[in-house]
């Protein structure tokens, strides 16, 4: 290829402005379609907004809507954010103009912009929740002025980041690391003990659902949906052959249930209004009681109102027995001992939405907990997911030899280094880590353990001393 000569550049320079004009033309042209979508008022979501247009914040709770201001001026938009623990939406009243229904924490835009000037109702068009108080009455008008402290978010991670704040970023991510591990209030996953055991060797348990404040993370405390005050709920560990009764006293605001997910239990023990049961409303108690059969590693839920409740943290571990380890056998070229004394199982819930949001057992990072473990020992892991979402669980430093899919111990036991784990799944993992140090742990999508800020949610560490 020739150097090029001076003649060359003006051409070479001359094409790419070109191509930059057609790219800036392509540009406008979609912005006008955006807008125009959105002009037709019935999304909510994603829109592009003149320098000059208003706007509003909106905060939507059980079971009220805030605004910064209920008077608004003409051309306006509403920025509306789940800062409950329910799904909602907001809407204006007699028109359909509504955002998409929200998840906590969730935000969306509700284009106000259309509206002629007037008086009309917002409301939450979630079954229910306009009659429980989520109705506002606002005017639109021209006289009404911008309200103070536009609360847009700006993150902009393009060309134009300067080093200081790349620089500030960088610093973020470090500082969120060296956080770990933080400590904050309450912890999921304790055994659950009988508060009586029958003549008869029936082991009776109490479990109470309600709305407790739960911190999630270092100085963020949500209102989650709790059995005995604590997520992940306790931890049930029995012995095949055990009679165990449940005493369910439902102190949350909707009906519940609880299916012993994986847990072989007669079909009037399943937990499903209203199939094998009425409904525990509000305020109710419920009684289950059956024998376990069969070693598991299982999982205990609500199943009515479960997209609230259980993303919430109304979620638990059941196991049964002890999982049979592959003692004595030669898996791909690995000799496991004919005798293996675990240091430690664990149970690791994994949840993605609701208000605990990205976490490991009821934590999100740094307040997540460290998994310490000695040089050489064994230690078994249960992921357990109780999330929306699949999660790829990686632990540098050491493989994961897959010993149970399901609570169902595997013919042909396999390592990975990266076990993905589905909605529902429970996989029983052994691990023997020989190399000593700090080992990080985490789900391998990366916006489920990283934002700007830094380090946040399924991520933990295996310190091998
Ligand atoms: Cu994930």
């Amino acid at each position: 290829m020739p150097p090029s000569t001076p003649d060359d550049r003006p051409n070479a320079f001359s094409i790419f402005a070109a191509l930059a004009g057609l790219a800036g033309f392509a540009l406008a042209a979609l912005a006008v379609i955006v807008v125009s979508v959105n002009d037709g008022g019935d999304s909510g979501v994603a829109v592009q907004s003149s320098p000059e247009m208003v706007h509003v914040g909106a905060s939507l709770t059980e079971f009220a809507i805030t605004l910064d201001a209920t008077e608004i001026p003409v051309g306006a938009m509403l920025e509306v954010t789940n800062d409950g623990s329910a799904v909602h939406n907001l809407a204006v009243k007699g028109t359909d103009i509504i955002t998409p229904d929200l998840n906590a924490g969730e935000t969306a835009m509700l284009d106000l912009s259309n509206l002629p000037a007037g008086d009309y109702t917002l409301v939450c068009a979630v079954a229910g929740h306009e009659g429980a108080g989520m109705t506002l009455a606002i005017t639109i008008s021209e006289s009404a002025s911008a309200p103070s402290g536009d609360a847009v978010a700006s993150g902009a991670h393009d060309g134009t980041m300067t080093k200081e704040e790349a620089d500030r970023l960088d610093d973020l991510m470090m500082a969120s690391m060296n956080a770990f591990p933080a400590e904050t209030e309450g912890v999921g996953n304790e055994k659950l003990e009988p508060v009586s055991i029958e003549a008869d060797g029936t082991k009776v348990f109490e479990l109470t659902a309600g709305l407790i404040d739960w911190e999630v993370e270092p100085g963020k405390v949500v209102e989650a949906w709790a059995y005995n005050g604590q997520v992940p709920a306790p931890w049930i560990d029995l012995e095949v052959g055990d009679t165990a009764r449940f005493i369910l006293t439902n102190n949350t605001p909707l009906g519940t249930d609880i299916h012993w997910h994986g847990i072989t239990v007669p079909n009037d023990q399943d937990g499903v209004a209203p199939y094998t049961q009425e409904i525990v409303k509000s305020g109710e108690t419920y009684t289950y009681e059956f024998t376990v059969v069969e070693e598991m590693v299982g999982m205990y839920h609500a199943h009515a109102h479960s997209q609230v409740s259980v993303p919430n943290g109304m979620f638990g571990t059941f196991t049964v027995g002890d999982v049979d380890l592959p003692v004595g056998r030669n898996i791909s070229g690995v000799q496991i001992p004919d005798r293996v004394d675990l240091a430690l199982e664990l149970p690791m819930v994994l949840n993605d939405a609701g208000v605990i949001g990205y976490s490991l057992n009821g934590k999100s990072f740094p307040a997540t907990s460290p998994i310490s473990l000695e040089q050489g020992d064994w230690a078994l892991i249960h992921y357990l997911n109780e999330g929306l979402q699949s999660h790829p669980m990686h632990l540098h430093g050491t493989r994961q030899l897959v010993v149970a899919k399901d609570g169902v111990p595997l013919d042909s036991p396999y390592w990975l280094d990266t076990v993905n784990v589905a909605p529902g799944e429970r996989y029983s993992v052994l691990i023997n880590p020989q190399d000593p140090g700090v080992w990080v742990f985490h789900c391998h999508i990366l916006t489920h353990v990283e934002r700007a800020e830094g380090m946040f949610g399924m991520v933990t560490a295996m310190i091998v001393s």
